[in-house]
């Protein structure tokens, strides 16, 4: 069996054993045993295991660019590159550029301090995706979502006009749309979104804290100005929302 796993399937396993054993984590070796992704990654995120749950989640074969922003601050742009900034206000995640054929779109997350709202460390406390200007779902960190000023918790929901729907598991409030065509996967306890681009027009199209999405790494801080910095608190700070503080 373990040869027709893959090599993310397999490191994380054999992770899991070097930390638990095979006594310690009874679900996750039923599920695994099981071929059954969906609750292994599940209950790695429930024992806390948040780095082999990734894995397996990056792993699925679909063609996808992904962008992440995690707990304290981490981010991860399209293109992989990992970094960390401390902000206080909303920022841009990614947005599409002006004059883009596909629905012009935006996810923004408000960040706040742990402890202080205006100290770090900071994460993000709650989440906003805007689809040509107009706010489609906010999502918080209780896991609750709003849509059109009605706030829902643990069920799914048809989005405005049919434009998708949002739908929720234990760990995850997911929020898929196909115009343009984005997934969403947001984990308010761990404060965790990732955001699939899963339309190819999207790629180098869009800007934002996550990047351009062009395959290339090198020149990954751009602005919304267009020019590229090598500072991250300037990067940052560019990506702010006015009057978001
Ligand atoms: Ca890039």
């Amino acid at each position: 069996m373990f040869e027709a796993l893959t090599m993310a399937q397999r490191t994380a396993i054999v992770s899991v054993f070097y930390e638990y054993g095979l006594n310690g984590a009874p679900v996750f070796w039923r599920e695994a045993v099981e071929q059954n992704w969906n609750d292994v990654i599940a209950e790695l995120e429930k024992m806390g295991d948040t780095t082999e749950a990734a894995l397996l989640e990056n792993d699925t074969g679909d063609l996808f660019v992904e962008g992440q922003s995690c707990a304290d601050p981490h981010l991860r742009t399209f293109d992989g590159m990992k970094y960390s900034y401390q902000g206080f206000c909303s920022y841009v995640l990614t947005q599409s550029v002006d004059n883009a054929d596909f629905p012009a779109f935006q996810v923004s997350a408000n960040f706040s301090g742990v402890r202080n709202p205006e100290k770090p460390i900071t994460r993000m406390v709650d989440i906003s995706l805007l689809v040509e200007g107009v706010l489609v779902v906010k999502l918080y960190q209780d896991n609750t979502f709003e849509i059109s000023g009605k706030r829902f918790a643990k069920t799914s929901r048809v989005i405005g006009d049919g434009n998708g729907d949002v739908y929720t598991d234990e760990m995850n409030v997911y929020v898929q749309v196909t115009k343009p065509k984005l997934l969403l996967t947001w984990c308010g306890r761990f404060h965790r979104l990732s955001i699939r681009l899963e339309d190819s027009r999207m790629l180098g199209n869009v800007a934002g804290l996550l990047g351009d999405a062009n395959g290339v790494i090198e020149n990954e801080l751009r602005k919304p100005d267009g020019t590229t910095t090598t500072d991250i608190v300037e990067f940052g700070d560019s990506w702010e929302i006015p009057g978001s503080c």
